[in-house]
């Protein structure tokens, strides 16, 4: 039965939250607005137009303002983003996708960003992909279910056969929501929700994945 795994970017292939709070942290100390690391905890997995109503913290501005205040924040990510090379994959990254890739496995990334597709060139992993979702590819982004079904298709595999990696709350929601088997990387208080939990792609193996979708008595078991 042919499988797909689909695989968020940040906090699952690469940590580009460290880079992410900065840049907000940076316009948040010009404009006057309290944020600390726990507040970017909330930033977590969402769009950049909700990341910004969530740093907002009930604080009202206009259109115009919100737009000018979402580019300057992605300009100055986007200047963190210059340093990114190979070195930056997290632990077990590659050797997982190479081993799903030997396994016939199908691959997709389904990220929140708008700037995955060059964060996956500047990590040296572009050819390991059969399918790029990124943040232009869908309208309404995760918790909804749109872009995991979005990269399903490009894969051109049923959402039961498609296996989510996610590290936010909102995406395990988004990958549920689908129909889709999920593993959650990070603590159980963040994605217990999720199939099965552990604390990266170096402390899960191919076939246990895969076995997600694949093992009738798991399937059997849930009914
Ligand atoms: P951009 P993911 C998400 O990436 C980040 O986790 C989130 O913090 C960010 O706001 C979002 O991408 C949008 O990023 O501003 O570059 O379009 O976890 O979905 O890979
Ligand atoms: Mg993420």
């Amino acid at each position: 039965m042919p499988v797909g795994f689909i695989l968020d970017l940040d906090g699952v292939i690469t940590d580009t939250a460290e880079y992410h709070f900065r840049a907000w942290k940076k316009l948040a100390d010009e404009e006057g607005i309290p944020f600390t690391r726990e507040d970017n905890e909330a930033l977590r997995g969402v769009s950049r137009r909700e990341s910004l109503r969530r740093l907002l913290k009930g604080r009202e501005i206009d259109e115009a303002t919100a737009e000018a205040w979402m580019e300057r924040k992605n300009a100055t990510y986007r200047a963190l983003l210059a340093e990114m090379t190979e070195r930056d994959l997290l632990p077990g990254a590659r050797a997982f996708l190479e081993s799903a890739r030997a396994a016939g496995i199908k691959i997709g990334l389904a990220s929140a960003s708008r700037n995955a597709p060059d964060v996956i060139r500047s990590l040296g992993i572009g050819p390991l992909f059969d399918v790029l979702g990124d943040g232009y590819s869908v309208v309404r982004s995760k918790p909804a279910p749109d872009l995991f079904v979005w990269v399903a298709g490009g894969l051109g595999l049923p959402v039961t056969s498609c296996v989510v990696f996610e590290d936010a709350e909102a995406g395990v929601e988004a990958a549920l929501s689908a129909g889709m088997a999920c593993v959650g990387i990070g603590p159980v208080e963040r994605v217990g929700r999720a199939s099965l939990v552990c604390e990266g792609l170096h402390a899960i193996t191919v076939a246990q994945a895969a076995a997600l979708v694949t093992d009738p008595y798991r399937e059997a078991a849930a009914d």
